[in-house]
């Protein structure tokens, strides 16, 4: 049977500008324009061969637009996290019935906490951020649940931004586009490194699918590093979306189904 790419998305919630917010100011947000902005991303996947399956909104759940934080989906099972904001932790029901049809479930009991965000897969290793959401009692917790499958989890400090995947991001299978800053980048030896602009902190957050890179338009000067690197680059306007603290990963889990 012929495996496709499937995305999981969720249409932004008409309370957005009551999101959690970390390192940002609060400004407020347009959320037509952020809605907008959605579904040329979601688009986006689409024209590059990508099944959506996009939710409908969840009023109530201001973040939930961030579906990345709810999941982390690996070829085998989903294991549904619990988020580090006791705000979002209502968000993982709706997405564990999506992923429902896809995959075996495992649920995170807690008492740690994981954030998707903080999860960047290489391959059969799980780093995850030791950031202001995810921890070592976290770890310890999807450890138990990924090992069985031959996964390797470790911890990686992040200082000064929200997730791990705010700072080192996939742009190819051996290649890190990295916000050096962030994340120490003797951490992933071996890996082919990008520095991100230094103009443009926020620049390290690049969704890597179907062998191109999905890319916020506002980080011209580091599209233009990965371009330089042979890098395919789709931009995508995220501005609003970028004022909830979100960029391009956490709008969607993407999979093989
Ligand atoms: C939050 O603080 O949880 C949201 N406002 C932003 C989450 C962004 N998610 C992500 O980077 N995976």
């Amino acid at each position: 049977m012929e495996r496709t790419l499937t995305a999981i998305t969720r249409q932004v919630s008409p309370s957005i500008g009551r999101c959690e917010l970390t390192h940002l100011e609060r400004k407020p947000i347009d959320t037509a324009r952020a809605a907008e902005q959605h579904r040329s991303y979601e688009q986006c996947l689409a024209d590059l061969g990508v099944y959506v399956v996009s939710l409908p909104a969840e009023p109530g759940l201001p973040d939930s637009v961030f579906v990345e934080d709810a999941a982390v989906v690996l070829d085998e099972i989903a294991v549904i996290t619990r988020p580090g904001a006791p705000s979002r932790r209502p968000e993982t029901r709706s997405v564990a019935e999506a992923l429902r049809p896809y995959r075996k479930l495992c649920f995170m009991e807690g008492p740690g906490c994981i954030d998707g965000g903080d999860v960047l897969r290489i391959r059969k290793t799980l780093h995850v951020g030791l950031s202001g959401r995810s921890d070592t009692d976290g770890i310890a917790e999807m450890k138990n649940l990924v090992e069985p499958f031959g996964y390797t989890v470790r911890g990686i400090n992040v200082a000064g931004c929200l997730h791990l995947k705010s700072a080192a991001t996939l742009v190819a299978p051996d290649t890190l586009l990295v916000n050096g800053h962030w994340v120490d980048v003797r951490d992933f030896a071996g890996m082919r490194i990008i520095e991100i602009d230094p103009a443009e902190p926020y620049a390290a957050n690049a969704l890597y699918v179907a062998g191109s890179v999905i890319y916020p338009a506002a980080f011209a000067a580091t599209r233009e590093r990965l371009e330089r690197e042979g890098i395919r680059v789709v931009t995508v306007d995220a501005s609003e979306l970028a004022k909830a603290e979100g960029a391009v990963t956490c709008c969607s889990l993407v999979f093989e189904a």
